[in-house]
C-alpha cells in the first residue's frame, strides 16, 4: 500500500533525526521510502512557545497494515528519543501517518486521514510537493486547503 507520512522535529539536531528516522523505517525491511520532500522550516503550531520546527513528509510504499505501521512507527519514535510528555510539546522525532491508500481508521489510537492534516501547513505544502493530486479518500484534493492556511508560516530550506 501507498501511505504518506509527515515528520517533524524540534528538538536536537533536527536534519540528523529526521534523516535518521527514515532509515529506520526503511531499516525494518517493511517500508520503502520512495519520494521525500524538501525540508521545511516552520512555526510551531499549537504549543507556540516552543522552537521552531523542520517538517517533511515522505512517501512509502508498505506491506504492514496501519495498525502495524503505527507500531512501527512508535518503535522508531522512541528509538530516537521521543518520550510523549506534553502533548503538544517539543519532540525529538514526530512522525504521523497522514494517509494509508484511500483507507480510513478511526479508532481510539489511530485516525487515518490524520485529523488535523487539512489545517496544517507543514503537513500540506511538503506533500503537495511531492503529491501534487493527493485527495483524501472522498475525493477531495489537498490543493483546495492550502489558502487556508496561508497565513502559518512555512519556508522551504534549499541547499539541505
Ligand atoms: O504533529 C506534529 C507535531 N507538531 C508540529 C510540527 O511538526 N510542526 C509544526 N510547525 N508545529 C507542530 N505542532 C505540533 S504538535
Amino acid at each position: 500500500m501507498r501511505a504518506y507520512l509527515g515528520l517533524g522535529s524540534n528538538q536536537g539536531d533536527r536534519v540528523t533525526l529526521l534523516n535518521d528516522a527514515l532509515a529506520r523505517l526503511a531499516g525494518s525491511g517493511r517500508v520503502r521510502v520512495t519520494k521525500r520532500s524538501s525540508l521545511y522550516e516552520t512555526a510551531p503550531v499549537g504549543m507556540t512557545e516552543q522552537p521552531g520546527f523542520l517538517n517533511l513528509v515522505a512517501e512509502v510504499e508498505t506491506d504492514l497494515d496501519p495498525q502495524d505501521l503505527l507500531e512501527l512507527v512508535l518503535v522508531v519514535e522512541r528509538s530516537l528519543g521521543r518520550v510523549r510528555t506534553q502533548r503538544w510539546g517539543p519532540r525529538t522525532v514526530d512522525i504521523d501517518i497522514l494517509l494509508y491508500g484511500d483507507v480510513r481508521v478511526d479508532t481510539p489510537i489511530l485516525a487515518i486521514p490524520h485529523p488535523e492534516m487539512t489545517r496544517r501547513r507543514f503537513v500540506l505544502e511538503p506533500l503537495l510537493e511531492i503529491a501534487p493530486d493527493a485527495a483524501l479518500p472522498d475525493g477531495r484534493r489537498l490543493a483546495t486547503f492550502l489558502p487556508e492556511v496561508r497565513d502559518q508560516e512555512v519556508q522551504k530550506v534549499t541547499g539541505a
